[in-house]
C-alpha cells in the first residue's frame, strides 16, 4: 500500500483494531480481556491519599524502567524485604488490577502506575497532593515498541504490516488511542495535578540526574552510594536479565517470550531500523505541528542534544 494515497476498502477494514482486542470507553482503547467500562468509571471516585505517587505513561515510554526506578528509591534499593516481589506488586496498574489487590489495604506510601488519559484519574488526584509522574518518549520509538510488543503480548492484535500498524497508531486506534491526545491533554492540564514531567530520553542520557529529578519531587533524600544503587539496578542489562523486572513471572497466557522480550533494546532511535524515509517524512506530516506546540524537546537520536 502506498501511504499517503486514499486507502482501499480492504486498506480501510485493516485499519480497524478488531473489537475482541480493544475495546472504547470514553474515547479511550481499552483491552477488553483485562478491564471493563464499569471497573473504568468506578476510578473516577477511587480514594486518593495524599501520600500516593502515580507514575503515569502512555504504552511503551519507559513504564517498567520507571516503575523500577520508583520502587527502588521507595524499597530503599529493595533492601527493605521486597528483594522477591514483583515489580507490578510494587507499583500495580490502577486500571489493570489483574492481580487483584485491595488497594485500599496497601500501606501508605502507595505506589501506582496508569497510562489513563488526564480526564479519567481519580478525581482525587485533581486536589494536588498526591503526586504524578508523567514519563514521554519519542513517539516514533513508542511505535517500534508497541509494533514488536504486539507480536509477544497474546492479547494484542498482531497486525503484521508495519504500514498498517502506523497507520493505526497515527490515527490513534491501538490501546490507549492516540499518542499525542494523552500527551497534550496531560500537558494541558498540568495545572490541575501536582506533576513532574520526564522524558525517557533524559533518563537515557543521564540517569543519575533523573532519579535525583524524581528524589527532589518526592522529597526524598539518596545518599551517593544509594543513588549509584538505583542507576545500577535501573540499568537495561541488570532490568533483563532479573525476573522480577522484565515481566518473565507473567503467565504464558499474557506475555508469549518465545515471540519476543518485554526488554527488547531500550535505546533511542531505533525507529531507524524499521521505518523507511517515506514512512517518517508521513509521520511527520501527521505528527509535527501538534508536537511542536507540546513543551517537550524530544530526542530521535541517541547522539542528539537534549
Ligand atoms: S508498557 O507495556 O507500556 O508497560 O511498556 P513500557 O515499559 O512503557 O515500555 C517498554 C520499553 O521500555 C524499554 N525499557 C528500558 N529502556 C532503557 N532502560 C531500561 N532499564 C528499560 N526498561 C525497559 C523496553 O526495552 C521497551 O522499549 P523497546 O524500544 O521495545 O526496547
Amino acid at each position: 500500500m502506498t501511504f499517503g494515497t486514499l486507502p482501499q476498502t480492504n486498506e480501510v477494514l485493516a485499519m480497524q483494531p478488531s473489537e475482541k482486542y480493544l475495546f472504547k470507553h470514553k474515547g479511550n482503547y481499552f483491552q477488553p480481556d483485562l478491564v471493563t467500562a464499569e471497573y473504568i468509571d468506578s476510578l473516577e471516585d477511587f480514594e486518593i491519599r495524599d501520600s500516593d505517587v502515580f507514575l503515569v505513561t502512555y504504552p511503551k515510554s519507559g513504564t517498567i524502567w520507571s516503575q523500577n526506578i520508583l520502587s527502588l528509591i521507595h524499597h530503599e534499593g529493595h533492601r527493605d524485604g521486597t528483594e522477591d516481589t514483583d515489580l507490578l506488586d510494587r507499583v500495580p496498574f490502577l486500571e489493570y488490577n489483574i492481580r487483584n489487590m485491595d488497594f485500599d489495604k496497601r500501606p501508605s506510601p502507595r505506589l501506582f502506575s496508569s497510562h489513563l488519559p488526564y480526564y479519567l484519574v481519580p478525581k482525587g488526584l485533581r486536589n494536588g497532593r498526591a503526586k504524578i509522574i508523567y514519563v514521554a518518549r519519542n513517539p516514533k520509538d513508542v511505535m517500534i515498541s508497541f509494533y514488536h510488543f504486539s507480536k509477544c503480548a497474546v492479547k494484542f492484535e498482531e497486525v503484521e504490516d508495519f504500514g498498517v500498524f502506523m497507520e493505526r497508531f497515527l490515527s490513534g486506534k491501538v490501546l490507549d488511542s492516540l499518542w499525542l491526545d494523552h500527551i497534550e491533554g496531560w500537558c494541558a492540564h498540568r495545572g490541575d495535578f501536582n506533576i513532574l514531567f520526564l522524558t525517557y530520553e533524559e533518563m537515557k542520557k543521564d540517569l543519575g540526574s533523573a532519579v535525583l529529578k524524581i528524589c527532589n519531587f518526592l522529597g526524598k533524600r539518596l545518599s551517593e552510594e544509594e543513588l549509584a544503587d538505583v542507576v545500577e539496578k535501573a540499568g537495561f542489562d541488570k532490568m533483563k536479565m532479573d525476573r522480577r523486572t522484565n515481566y518473565t513471572t507473567l503467565s504464558t497466557d499474557i506475555l508469549d517470550f518465545s515471540k519476543g522480550t518485554f526488554l527488547r533494546k531500550g535505546t533511542v532511535g531505533d525507529w531507524k531500523n524499521t521505518m523507511t524515509v517515506a514512512q517518517s517524512e508521513r509521520f511527520d506530516s501527521v505528527f509535527k505541528e501538534r508536537m511542536d506546540k507540546l513543551p517537550f524537546k524530544f530526542c530521535w537520536d541517541i547522539n542528539d542534544e537534549l
